[in-house]
């Protein structure tokens, strides 16, 4: 390859490498830990370990976890493995309940960071003869800044183009000819559905897109590809652990390759903390064992998926992660049943609805209920009204065989239901509020 920002040497390193490299660099991380955050030397000590007892990996299952839990008992500076002076950067999530997580980084930090962005831009078929519209959001938000530092590294003329204001983006891509989209999926289909609008699908000279930041089902992705004429690659991560690029997807699109050199990934069984093996379903952990700042060992990151170390056509011998089929801290119980709002929208597109739709879940006479609003599209509100309710029947009757449970379906007008320009909000639990 010629890219400038592909590392052969360390992305397609033999599995003996990678083992040697996670194996230095976690005695070293746990050493580092041990000796700078008082928080972590606690919980170890509670355990009954010292540094000594941690030799490499085959000891790393005897480590405790870390949880968004303990990111709010230590918040702000609690987790903190370096001297403020030492820090350049922080970033957020967009949580809106509790404390927000805050992540620092050093130079350093942000460097490995912008390197793993930059081989998702890179596995994405980027180089610097590409013109990188990033429409994640900037500021506290990992998604803009991630990838705008990863576009940088592989030379591409980096438009900062952050969210919203639609017509600005489509003209943008049209003037300077766009050829990858960053953004999360929502806001893919929402700038398809918008240049198709516009009649300036045809002006685009998109060829890829780099989606991530929120889940999305394999039929959303072919919704995007028509609609943008793109491929449409997933990109993976989550801000305690740096940001998107923690995983990515490459041409093959089985899964998405982890940088393995910087975080060592587990599955475990959610209930019992058990380590799982490659192959199982799971929550998904990390340890991050080059960081510098805020380096998290065992960090629970609640995204259930699988792990694969099957041969990649594309050499990568990173271990592949499935895209999270939802997360075990998002899982709805709704009369007693446990339900994943990805269910629901894999079921919606199957059945050829777009993909604007929002499930409201509510508690009536201390009974659960469900409900699922989805937009109609145009062509569908036009020729079709005298049949919505028997489209909604159908609806109910695919939902109840995929959910096991009875959901009411609404059948809305186009346009009714917000568009995201960021993360969708597509479930409102009444239950909670
Ligand atoms: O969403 C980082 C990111 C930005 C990833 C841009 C990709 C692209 P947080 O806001 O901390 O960070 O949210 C992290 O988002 O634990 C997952 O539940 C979810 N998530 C991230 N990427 C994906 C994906 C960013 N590709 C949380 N598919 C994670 C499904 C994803 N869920």
């Amino acid at each position: 390859m010629e890219q400038r920002y592909y590392q052969k040497e360390i992305e397609c390193a033999s599995r003996e490498q990678i083992l040697a490299w996670q194996n230095e660099r976690l005695v070293r991380q746990v050493k580092n830990v041990w000796d700078n955050v008082p928080y972590y030397r606690k919980k170890m000590e509670e355990k009954g370990l010292t540094p000594a007892d941690i030799k490499g990996l085959e000891d790393l299952y005897k480590l405790p976890f870390l949880t968004k839990n303990d990111l709010r008992e230590a918040y702000p500076y609690g987790l903190l493995a370096r001297p403020l002076k030492d820090c350049v950067r922080i970033q957020s999530t967009s949580g809106t309940t509790g404390k927000r997580v805050i992540a620092f980084y050093t130079q350093h930090d942000l460097d490995l960071w912008e390197d793993c962005c930059a081989r998702a831009i890179v596995a994405a078929g980027g180089s610097n003869e590409d013109v990188c519209h990033v429409s994640y959001g900037y500021g506290l938000f990992t998604g803009g800044p991630g990838l705008n530092g990863g576009s940088h590294k592989v030379g591409c003329l980096t438009l900062p183009m952050s969210s919203g204001n639609t017509d600005r983006q489509l003209q943008f891509m049209v003037d300077l000819g766009s050829t990858i989209l960053c953004c999360t999926p929502s806001y893919a289909a929402y700038l398809a559905e918008s240049a198709a609008e516009r009649g300036i699908r045809d002006q685009l000279k998109l060829r890829a897109g780099i989606f991530g930041a929120e889940a999305w089902s394999e039929q959303m992705r072919h919704e995007i590809e028509k609609g943008l004429g793109i491929k449409a690659y997933d990109i993976y991560g989550l801000t305690e652990i740096s940001g998107p690029g923690v995983s990515f997807e490459c041409s093959e699109q089985t899964g998405m390759h982890i940088n393995e050199d910087h975080f060592i990934a587990e599955v475990i069984d959610p209930n019992t903390g058990e380590v799982l093996p490659e192959g199982e379903k799971g929550e998904l952990v990390f340890t991050s064992i080059t960081k510098e700042a805020f380096p998290l060992l065992r960090y629970r990151t609640r995204d259930i998926c699988v792990l694969s170390r099957k041969p990649c056509s594309c050499g990568r011998t990173h271990v592949k992660m499935s895209r999270p089929m939802g997360r075990s801290d998002d899982m709805l119980i709704i009369k007693g049943v446990n339900v994943f709002p990805s269910q629901i929208e894999t079921v919606l597109l199957e059945q050829g609805y777009p993909v604007n739709y929002q499930i409201i879940v509510d508690r009536v006479n201390n009974s659960d209920t469900l409900e699922v609003q989805v937009e109609m599209s145009p062509e569908m509100f036009s020729d079709q009204l005298s049949q919505v309710a028997e489209q909604e029947k159908q609806l109910v009757n695919a939902l109840k065989a995929m959910l096991g449970i009875y959901a009411k379906v609404r059948l809305v007008a186009p346009k009714s239901i917000q568009r995201s320009e960021g993360k969708a909000v597509r479930l409102i639990d009444k239950r909670k509020i």
